[in-house]
């Protein structure tokens, strides 16, 4: 049983503590966020992934999963989004030029730009998005990736809490042959092939249940569910236990 003291303290640390929240929510935005990354359409891809970005204020915390990459090549990842852009990942239709393939100016209409570059070490800002020096290379067609301290805009970072970025990792193998090359230039960079630059795998960021994601282990099973348990240990295991239900998922191409 409670004493007048410790209630009186309870209500004091929870007149210490309003203020501060009040105050967070004002300048900045808040929120998990998850991702379910799939191939996208046209492109030749069978990889699979999931990521998770944390946002507070205007610091992102992110971690990505994913498998079935081109083996041992720098694959760029980035979070895109652009006001007029459709957050979501692009569909067949996308295929601007009608060249049975979706490059990454085909996919802007659905992802938007570069926001963020999700580099290993270094600047994360859009200036790198094509530091394939920076960007995991996939061993064994796995990526495996966590980084924290990636500072963002107001704009940026609610535009993610509130579910309308996009995660890109591009670098796809057409030929099968296990690396970048071909006579079609990327539409990035002329000095590199469009395998380099294609986008591979794409999810939309959507914002994880109020209150957390665990639901222990209730989930539903379900073809979206699959990829995040092949890809994503990694990822469930910082987020713990349980299972996210992407209610939105089946709604991507
Ligand atoms: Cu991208």
């Amino acid at each position: 049983m409670r004493t007048k003291h410790q209630v009186a303290v309870a209500a004091l640390g929870a007149a210490a503590v309003m203020p501060f929240v009040g105050m967070t929510s004002a300048f900045a935005a808040n929120g998990d966020t998850m991702a379910n990354l799939k191939p996208v359409p046209l492109n030749d891809v069978k990889g699979s992934g999931s990521a998770m970005v944390s946002v507070k204020g205007n610091m992102l915390t992110v971690t990505m999963a994913a498998s079935g990459l081109v083996k041992d090549q720098p694959h760029a990842a980035h979070i895109h989004f652009s006001a007029e852009a459709r957050h979501e990942c692009p569909v067949a239709g996308d295929d601007a030029k009608d060249d049975g393939h979706l490059n990454t100016t085909d996919g802007g209409p659905a992802y938007g730009e570069v926001v963020v570059s999700l580099t290993k070490t270094g600047d994360t800002s859009a200036d790198s998005v094509l530091a394939v020096d920076r960007f995991d290379t996939a061993s064994g067609g796995t990526i495996s990736y966590e980084r924290g301290s990636i500072e963002v805009s107001n704009d940026v970072a609610e535009a993610i809490a509130d579910g309308k970025s996009v995660v890109v990792i591009h670098g796809v193998d057409y030929n099968d042959n296990g690396k970048y090359d071909g006579d079609a230039k990327s539409d990035l960079d002329p000095s590199l092939p469009t395998e380099a630059t294609d986008p591979a795998l794409c999810g939309v960021l959507f914002a994880a249940p109020a209150g957390g994601a665990a639901t222990g282990g209730g989930g539903t099973a379900s073809d979206t569910t699959a990829p995040l348990a092949l890809g994503g240990g990694l990822l469930l295991l910082a987020m713990g236990s349980g299972a996210y239900t992407f209610r939105r998922a089946r709604n991507q191409a």
